[in-house]
């Protein structure tokens, strides 16, 4: 579907309902104001809303009532449109990524655990919580009213996860640790940094002034991503920990949510276009399995404890 020959009021929603994602990932990751502020400071932007937002990306338990198919209905109902597969096969992983109704929102990369692949204890543990979840929660969700899907995607979904549960299924999945505890909150949302100012609008440049900023990159796989083709570069801040409660009110730090960064460089056909005249499809689009594979990493121990 086109962006025109959708009713407006579905854009409207999505517009809404990108915004309290945004409010309460703000909130909860430290990094996103830090990143805003920095780049008010060195002049790259004149305020936080001209950052362009090249996706936003959710995790969930690929469980038959939940994971991708249910969570995607919500943003395929608000115009977007499902593109790629992706597997990883060591982090027992898939995934899809999905393009906007239009160019003003950021594309979504949607992944789930491949539950059936864990062991059984760990299988058991999931299910547990996942089962309160009696059949596909959107189903019951009034896909028109903003607020109640805002409400949704920030709701408990399941029981507070028991802190021994939590470090069950961390040895065995980082990601599966990592959704019982966070949900639907947002994982991240991606800074596009083509079109800043010359000198800070390729990854490499951009990673220097970070670093040189006090922020603590992923450095799984080096810092910069880069896919085989050249033209799609990423990199991320490592996971902050957050204070969580866990069942019974016991209190640990957790890891929440980072901040990635995206280059996309223009495809050759339109190598020969000047600056101002370039558009998000003169750019390399979607995604790369083996650059997604590292950044995944964000918010794994070996990043968050370094
Ligand atoms: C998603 C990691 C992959 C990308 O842009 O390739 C990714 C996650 O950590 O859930 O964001
Ligand atoms: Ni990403």
């Amino acid at each position: 579907m086109s962006a025109s020959s959708l009713p407006q009021s579905r854009l409207e929603v999505l517009r809404a309902v990108l915004g309290g994602l945004m409010r309460r990932y703000q909130q909860r990751v430290p990094d996103v104001a830090a990143v805003f502020q920095a780049m008010t400071d060195a002049g790259l932007i004149g305020s936080p809303d001209h950052v362009e937002n090249d996706h936003i990306a959710f995790r969930t338990m690929g469980v038959p009532q939940l994971g991708i198919a249910s969570l995607e209905r919500i943003f395929v109902h608000l115009g977007y449109t499902r593109r790629d597969p992706y597997s990883f096969a060591a982090k027992k992983l898939n995934a899809y990524w999905y393009s906007p109704p239009a160019p003003e929102f950021p594309r979504i990369f949607i992944s789930e655990l491949r539950v059936h692949d864990l062991s059984p204890q760990a299988q058991a543990i999931i299910t547990s919580y996942t089962d309160e979840v009696a059949g596909d929660p959107v189903d019951h969700l009034d896909l028109s009213d903003a607020a109640a899907i805002d409400a949704f995607l920030h709701a408990g979904l399941w029981r507070l996860p028991n802190w021994a549960d939590y470090l069950r299924l961390q040895q065995e999945s980082e990601y599966a640790a990592w959704v019982i505890y966070n949900r639907y909150y947002l994982n991240h949302f991606t800074v596009s940094v083509h079109n800043l100012p010359e000198g800070y609008d390729t990854i490499a440049s951009f990673n220097a002034f970070l670093n040189a900023r006090g922020f603590r990159l992923n450095d799984s796989g080096g810092e910069a991503k880069t896919s085989p083709d050249g033209l799609l570069l990423q990199s991320s801040t490592v996971a902050a920990l957050v204070e969580a409660e866990f069942a019974g009110g016991e209190r640990h730090r957790i890891a929440g949510s980072y901040v990635e960064f995206a280059e996309r460089r223009v495809l050759p056909q339109y190598a020969h276009l000047p600056r101002h005249a370039l558009r998000r499809e003169h750019r390399r689009e979607g995604f790369e399995a083996n650059n997604a594979d590292k950044i995944f990493e964000s918010t794994y121990r070996h990043q968050t404890s370094r």
